[in-house]
């Protein structure tokens, strides 16, 4: 089914790790998740970068690696979400704290990596963003200018700035609903999307989560399973019932 011409309130969905879980890829904060492995001041801040580069290019070819291997894709709760975008007569925007390209896959178009996109590198030097699908070194050269030692995986780290904040922005100003999805309200400013779309309009606010996140009771309403079946539940209310 197409959408129909009557348009309706806009819709934004936050994404986290918790989508990507069914479709194998770890979260960070449960017990089996990557912040149990590794030390996030090693791999996840500037300064970790700074002072070991090889390491991080190794955590993060790791972690590629597993996002590229043929037997990882989109799960019935990334499925759902695009079905949500085609279907909805109105926007919907996905903004997503995850690096993986899962929602892409899945048929989402209107989409935003807030934290950066693990197939993608940036060059410190000439600032080029560009496609990079296996793995990265300290010494390769970037494609664009030619410099050695420049390239950084294309990552939001800690103390920096998450993408597109005014395009969020915008859109959480804008927006009838505001669904949070698989995600432990750890981490600002995602973490309090839901406060400002409550502080600024009527939208209704919804949490689709594993268990209660820390931000659990700030939301109108929670629904609590695995996204691969709380999503496409949702999604399907929505598109026959709307909120
Ligand atoms: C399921 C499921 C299933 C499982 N179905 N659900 C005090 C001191 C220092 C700094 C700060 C401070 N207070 C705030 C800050 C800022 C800092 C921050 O938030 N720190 C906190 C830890 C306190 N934030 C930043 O530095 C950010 N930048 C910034 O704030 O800039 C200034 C600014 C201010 C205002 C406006 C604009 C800018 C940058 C944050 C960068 C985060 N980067 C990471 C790593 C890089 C990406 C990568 O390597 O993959 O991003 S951290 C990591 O956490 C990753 C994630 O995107 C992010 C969020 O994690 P997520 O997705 O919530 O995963 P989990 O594991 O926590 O939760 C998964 C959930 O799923 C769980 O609840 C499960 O139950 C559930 N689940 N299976 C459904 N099957």
């Amino acid at each position: 089914m197409g959408k129909s011409t009557v348009p309706k309130p806009p819709i934004v969905v936050l994404t986290g790790a918790g989508i990507s879980k069914e479709s194998g890829l770890d979260t960070f904060r449960d017990a089996d998740g990557i912040w149990a492995k590794v030390n996030i001041e090693d791999v996840a801040t500037p300064g970790g970068f700074h002072r070991d580069p090889a390491r991080v290019h190794d955590f993060y070819n790791m972690r590629r690696r597993g996002l590229n291997d043929p037997g990882v894709g989109p799960n019935p709760g990334h499925l759902a979400l695009a079905r949500l975008e085609k279907e909805w007569p109105g926007e919907v925007l996905i903004v997503t704290q995850n690096i993986d390209d899962l929602h892409e896959r899945a048929g989402n178009a209107n989409l935003i990596h807030m934290h950066g996109e693990l197939n993608k590198v940036r060059c410190q030097g000439c600032g080029a963003v560009m496609g990079w699908t296996g793995d990265l070194g300290v010494g390769d050269a970037c494609p664009r200018c030619t410099r050695t030692g420049t390239l950084r995986p294309h990552i939001v780290w800690f103390g920096e700035m998450p993408l597109e904040m005014e395009r969020i922005q915008e859109a959480l100003d804008g927006c009838g609903l505001f669904v949070s999805i698989g995600t432990s309200g750890n981490v600002y400013p995602a973490a309090g999307f839901v406060s400002h779309v409550r502080a600024v309009g009527i939208a209704h606010t919804v949490e689709l989560n594993l268990e209660p996140s820390v931000g659990a009771s700030l939301f109108a309403e929670t629904l609590y399973g695995p996204a691969s079946e709380t999503v496409p539940a949702f999604v399907d209310r929505v598109l026959t019932r709307g909120w």
